[in-house]
């Protein structure tokens, strides 16, 4: 730093911290004492103005060493530690000697009282003077030179004028002082003013003045003041002077190099601040993101900084999800991928809220009809994305709030706070530009809060400027909207009216169950309860008089398919009749899918008898025979039912075998115990065989392997020779064989196969491995599941006795069931039960003729054996002879 044109402030380099000053005042030369402001603690002192040259001196010194590396000698050090020496400029005593140049320049005199004639520098000093004066320079020119005295402002009467009059436009500066890390002294050019600024929206720790005086910095004040001074003290910049609130100058400081209030976030010198980050003239994002960077790498003041979502996966932090519901104002319920359903709240919004009122005391108190604007909000947000695939970026979790008796903010459970957006548009921001919510403030340093938090803030703004909704003087929107449902009188006159109606218009309130809804009526301002027509859906528990009656099953099913298909929807609703307890009946559409129809096609409800007499009755027949045909989506609620008629519409005649092999396509072959062990059987002919084949072994090489012929082969897991079929000569090294006594394939080169001697070939004994497939179950398409299923059959059956029954033929097997030998559980029973296979009710004509699934679903459930359970031929004997009855 230049004080004068005679004295200056000098630093080392740093290390690892600011280093510390050093004043030289140059030996042998003065100048003129700048202009001084009056300690304002002492009224009779005036201020004192510059004298003549001085400001030209320090100028001259300013812009020849600011951030210059010079080279100094101390000559003399006065009793206080003040030094005095001489400067040059650069590494060493060669550089240009400043009091030279300035005396030079005519702005400094030379103080001949303390010059000794011997010392050469001192002489030359008095020389230069001596020239100086002679060609009239800087203050040896005529005129005394009281143009150069500034006319110093250091109060500006309105300050907020003054700033309005700079129209944000770059002001020249110098800065004269840095105070901490983001607050300057700047004098502004050409009219000199001396202002305060504060760099917008940002803020360095300070250094707190406690009430001894002294001062004590928070962490990393020094540095960031050094930080600061080091780029910007007596520097050439220019300042766009932004706002000023409360007579404090906010403003922005450019330098060539870059902006330093950017390079103090990017460093964790300072954090950004709210309130002033809106005037920033140069894009507040820049600066979120120079937080946000700082944060990040931890520097500085963010060393022990923990982001709110750090310990979150990235795939939980940021989604994609379906929004299945719009809650109040604020929240949204979404379907994410795996199927689940999650509450996110809107971050750093507060919705529509009615303060300090008894609304808990009236029961009939409706938040989303009866506070302002509440319904404007729900239903803005319902209109942009019900149904919509959004985006989810978590921005925070609140942690639970428990109420303490002495607290009046209510229990909250723990949220999840997260930005949402729509083909890029942040959903609370427009619900605040709307007017039809707040923004919530934070305390500085609380990093709970919107990613956007800066664009709310200037929604927030806009929409109080234009009076929008909640900021509007206008009165508020009431709506009074009758809640009929319930109210059988009232129903009662209302019913003719919507029968004469026809389709009328309306918006899905809520679900109660697959076919139960409560329904706003946009046109009639009323709100009804609507039950489906046509059909019977399974029934949720519910309380009775007699106590708690369980869910009818897939009751749960049918109301998530109603509320995915039409909560919050708009619809149309045919209004046909009218229950006792006031409730409407009637017929509900929605972009062309009429939801009794749907609800049956997918297998969640039957037709009801009383459907005959609609106009919909076809579809819903249909619909329903449908469900039951498709063979992909045959509802695990008929499995139990199909099976047990399988077991109980046949003829089992149950035998012994020994399963040898599953295929990959869950085909498996078996021998036939009986025969298989028989004296003559299996083993004993390859007993003799081999002894046979050992006798005389075949000349290696010899046979030439043919499609379709007989042979016998070399088993590579166990060096034995086995009767087998070749099925495939692709060349000598790979023949393929199928074991014809086993059902295993294999290939091998040709010289492990030799000609079946023909005692033992297939008309002696037969091929002894039978294909089969399971019966009634369906293999899974994909190829994962398949593996899966085969895998859990090779460990339970291959290789054991079972006993298996010929359901019905095949088109390449017959299709079977079998049992475990020991505890007689049907092997594919077990696999629907685990959950692996479905049921396969399409092959089986039998089954197909039964007239009505619904209704033997129905018996089903009537006669509780509802189950997957353990039921075998006696259970199913018992089912028919009660079916029967
Ligand atoms: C040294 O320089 C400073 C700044 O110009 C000045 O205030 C001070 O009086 C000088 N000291 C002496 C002893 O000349
Ligand atoms: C602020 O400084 C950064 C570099 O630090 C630069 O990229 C940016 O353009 C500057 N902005 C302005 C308005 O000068
Ligand atoms: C979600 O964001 C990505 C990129 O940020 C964008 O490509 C995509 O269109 C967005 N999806 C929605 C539904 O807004
Ligand atoms: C089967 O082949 C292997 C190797 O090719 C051989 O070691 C083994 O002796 C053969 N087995 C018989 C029974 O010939
Ligand atoms: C008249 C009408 O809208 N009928 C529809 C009922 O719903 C089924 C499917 O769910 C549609 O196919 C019909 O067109």
């Amino acid at each position: 730093m230049v004080l004068s044109g005679c004295a200056i402030i000098v630093r080392g380099q740093p290390r690892g911290g600011p280093p510390p000053e050093r004043q030289i005042n140059l030996s042998n030369i003065r100048t003129g004492a700048l202009a001084r402001r009056a300690p304002q603690s002492q009224p009779d002192q005036k201020d004192t103005p510059d004298e003549p040259y001085a400001f030209q001196a320090r100028e001259f010194l300013r812009k020849m060493l600011i951030g210059k590396e010079v080279c100094f000698t101390v000559e003399v050090k006065t009793a206080l530690g003040r030094e005095y020496g001489m400067v040059y400029l650069g590494r060493d005593t060669t550089g240009e000697n400043i009091a030279e140049s300035l005396v030079n320049e005519g702005l400094a005199t030379v103080r001949r009282e303390g010059i000794r004639g011997n010392n050469p520098d001192q002489a030359r000093l008095c020389d230069l003077e001596d020239q100086a004066k002679a060609s009239k320079k800087g203050m040896w020119t005529e005129g005394g030179g009281t143009n150069t005295v500034r006319d110093l402002k250091y109060i500006i009467e309105n300050p907020r004028n003054f700033v309005d009059s700079m129209h944000q436009k770059p002001v020249n500066a110098v800065i004269e002082h840095v105070r901490d890390g983001s607050v300057v002294r700047a004098l502004l050019l050409p009219d000199y003013y001396l202002v305060t600024v504060m760099l917008s929206g940002v803020k360095c720790p300070t250094f707190k003045r406690e009430a001894d005086g002294t001062e004590s910095p928070e962490p990393f004040a020094a540095e960031a003041k050094f930080f600061t001074e080091s780029r910007l003290l007596q520097r050439d910049v220019q300042i766009i002077l932004e706002s000023c609130p409360n007579q404090v100058i906010l403003g922005t400081v450019l330098h060539p190099n870059g902006n330093i209030t950017e390079l103090l976030l990017k460093e964790g010198f300072a954090r950004c601040v709210d309130w002033s980050m809106a005037v920033y003239t140069q894009g507040a994002e820049k600066l979120r993101a120079g937080e946000k960077s700082a944060k990040e790498r931890k520097v500085r003041i963010w060393k022990d900084y923990v982001a709110p979502t750090a310990n979150m996966d990235q795939k939980d932090r940021q989604f994609v999800a379906k929004v299945m519901q719009v809650v109040n104002a604020d929240a949204v319920v979404v379907k994410l991928n795996s199927g689940e359903y999650k509450t996110i709240h809107l971050s750093s919004i507060r919705p529509p809220r009615i303060e300090g009122e008894n609304k808990d005391k009236d029961k009939r108190f409706r938040p989303i009809y009866d506070i302002p604007y509440m319904f404007e909000a729900r239903e803005f947000m319902r209109k942009k994305i019900i149904g919509k695939k959004v985006n989810v970026t978590v921005d925070y979790i609140r942690a639970a709030t428990s109420s303490s008796e002495t607290s009046t903010i209510p229990a909250f459970a723990e949220r999840t706070c997260a930005t949402v957006t729509i083909g890029g548009i942040n959903i609370a921001e427009a619900l605040v530009s709307k007017g039809f919510a707040t923004v919530i403030r934070y305390r500085q340093d609380d990093d709970q809060r919107s990613s956007h938090y800066d664009e709310l803030l200037a929604a927030e703004a806009r929409a109080i400027k234009n009076g929008k909704g909640l900021h509007s003087k206008k009165e508020v929107p009431i709506h009074r909207v009758a809640d009929i449902s319930g109210e059988t009188q009232k129903a009662k006159q209302f019913l003719p009216f919507l029968q004469r109606a026809g389709r009328s218009e309306a918006v899905v309130e809520y679900v109660f169950s697959g076919s139960r809804l409560k329904l706003y009526m946009p046109k009639e301002t009323c709100l009804i309860t609507f039950l489906l027509a046509g059909i019977e859906c399974p029934r949720g528990s519910r309380n009775m008089p007699g106590g708690m009656q369980v869910a009818e099953p897939f009751s749960d099913e049918a109301m998530a398919f109603t509320k995915e298909l039409v909560l919050q929807r708009e619809v149309e609703v045919e209004v046909e009749s009218m229950d006792k307890a006031g409730n409407f009946i009637g017929w509900l559409h929605i972009e062309g899918v009429n939801l009794s129809v749907a609800l049956v096609e997918n297998a969640l409800s039957k037709v009801h008898f009383t459907a005959e007499r609609s106009s919909y009755y076809k579809t819903l027949v249909s619909g329903e025979e449908a469900s039951r045909l498709r063979k992909d989506k045959v509802s695990p609620q008929f499995a139990p039912c199909f099976c047990l008629l399988a077991f109980w519409e046949r003829t089992a005649n149950y035998r012994a075998v020994y399963v040898t092999e599953i295929t990959d396509t869950m085909h498996f072959y078996t021998q036939d115990m009986e025969t298989g062990l028989c004296v003559g059987g299996l083993e004993n002919l390859m007993e003799t065989m081999r002894a046979e084949i050992a006798a005389q072994p075949p000349v290696e090489g010899s046979y030439a392997a043919r499609r379709g012929d007989y042979c016998i082969a070399n088993f590579s897991a166990d060096g034995e020779w086995y009767r087998a079929r070749v099925e495939k000569v692709q060349s000598p090294a790979k023949v393929h064989v199928f074991y014809i006594d086993y059902g295993n394939r294999e290939i091998v080169p040709s010289t492990r196969l030799a000609v079946i001697p023909p005692a033992f070939s297939i008309r002696t004994l037969a091929a002894q491995a039978t294909e089969y497939t399971f019966a009634y179950i369906q293999v899974p398409q994909d190829e994962d599941a398949r593996a899966d299923v085969v895998d859990s059959l090779v460990r339970d059956i291959q290789n054991t006795q079972c006993l298996l029954n010929v359901e019905h033929s095949g088109v390449t097997c017959p299709h079977v069931t079998l049992q475990f030998a020991d505890s007689k559980d049907d092997v594919g029973l077990s696999l629907v039960k685990e959950g692996m296979v479905m049921v396969d009710v399409r092959k089986e004509k039998h089954l197909q003729k039964m007239r009505s699934w619904s209704f033997l679903s129905h018996v089903l459930s009537q006669l509780n054996i509802w189950r997957y359970g353990d039921f075998r031929d006696d259970d199913a004997d018992e089912f028919g002879y009660k079916l029967k009855k």
